[in-house]
């Protein structure tokens, strides 16, 4: 069998949860349109006859503008050294920019265990304007093998994954086969919670808003509920009525959507409650930030 570790590489927002979540089978990762969704390391796992993938799925490299980016970014970078393989994931139609050139700074010399994927291939209409961009990435990486996809598509993520098993070293499973992530439930709670956060605000709010589970009880009996109490962090008093809503109700539909997932998920009923919190700065603490993770 053939198993390892492949960290999932790129800049913000070109579609490595998508791939992730698309390779494992489950949700493992949240993903939505907005960049820098993705903020700790997370670990999907892949099992099937040919063996194990792990994969790392990791924040997009951005130009860190606070303390929590820094982390972000820090965490992505240094993914790629502990690994067996490296899937460096491009956007087809927007290939290369300055995020791109510290990536290649970092994966320089490892043409081993490298794969560059272009992603959002679908998104290029003329696919005439696929040739310029290949033949760049050949020549800046000529013995990486490139890899044009759309995540969406199936068959192009089964092609993806007989590219990985390859790279793998031969070895034991470390995860049993129905484990498919290392999250706590806990970590789960709050990314779905920021997921449906995400999705209901706007500019940069989402960007200034964290997740903290401030309570996780399990159900005391058979049939009960689980009671998850959440903060959602803000940094400025302006940004909580915009969280909230006009009579709360953005703040309901978050806690709605959120509380539906988290029940399938976890197979039982479950009591949410949603507490919009002002921390200025929040994103500089590193007490907060350790507590999320990202220190
Ligand atoms: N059209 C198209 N959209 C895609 C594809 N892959 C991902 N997306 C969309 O791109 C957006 C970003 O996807 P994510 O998977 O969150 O991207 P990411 O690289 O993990 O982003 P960060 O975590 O912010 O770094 C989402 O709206 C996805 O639905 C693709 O192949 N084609
Ligand atoms: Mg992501």
């Amino acid at each position: 069998m053939r198993c390892g570790f492949v960290a999932v590489v790129g800049r913000t927002n070109v579609g490595k949860s998508t791939i992730v979540n698309g390779l494992v089978g489950e949700k493992v990762s949240i993903v939505t349109p907005k960049p820098q969704t993705t903020r700790n390391v997370i670990r999907g796992i892949l099992t099937e006859p040919r063996g194990q993938v792990v994969f790392l799925d990791t924040p997009g490299v951005h130009k860190p503008r606070t303390r929590m980016n820094e982390a972000m970014n820090r965490s992505a970078l240094e993914s790629v050294e502990s690994v067996d393989a490296v899937l460096w994931v491009l956007e087809a139609g927007r290939p290369w920019g300055a995020e791109e050139g510290r990536l290649a700074e970092r994966l320089k010399g490892r043409a081993q265990g490298l794969l560059i994927v272009l992603n959002k291939a679908d998104e290029v209409r003329n696919k005439a304007l696929l040739l310029p961009v290949l033949e760049d990435l050949s020549r800046r990486f000529p013995e990486v093998p490139l890899y044009p996809m759309c995540a969406l598509d199936e068959k192009d993520r089964k092609g993806l994954l007989d590219q990985i098993f390859p790279l793998l070293p031969e070895g034991e499973p470390l995860f049993p086969e129905d484990v498919y992530t290392d999250q706590p439930e806990r970590q789960l709670a709050a990314e779905i919670v920021r997921e449906h956060l995400f999705g209901r605000t706007f500019q940069e709010v989402p960007h200034c808003a964290g997740v903290l589970v401030e309570q996780f009880e399990e159900a005391p009996a058979e049939g009960g509920k689980v009671t998850i109490h959440c903060a959602i962090l803000v940094e400025r008093e302006s940004q909580k009525p915009i969280v909230i809503g006009k009579g709360g109700q953005n703040l309901k539909a978050i806690g709605t959507g959120a509380r539906k997932e988290l029940q399938s998920l976890l197979g039982c009923g479950v009591e949410l409650r949603l507490f919009v919190k002002v921390r200025p700065e929040w994103r500089e603490n590193a007490a907060i930030l350790r507590e999320m993770g990202l220190a």
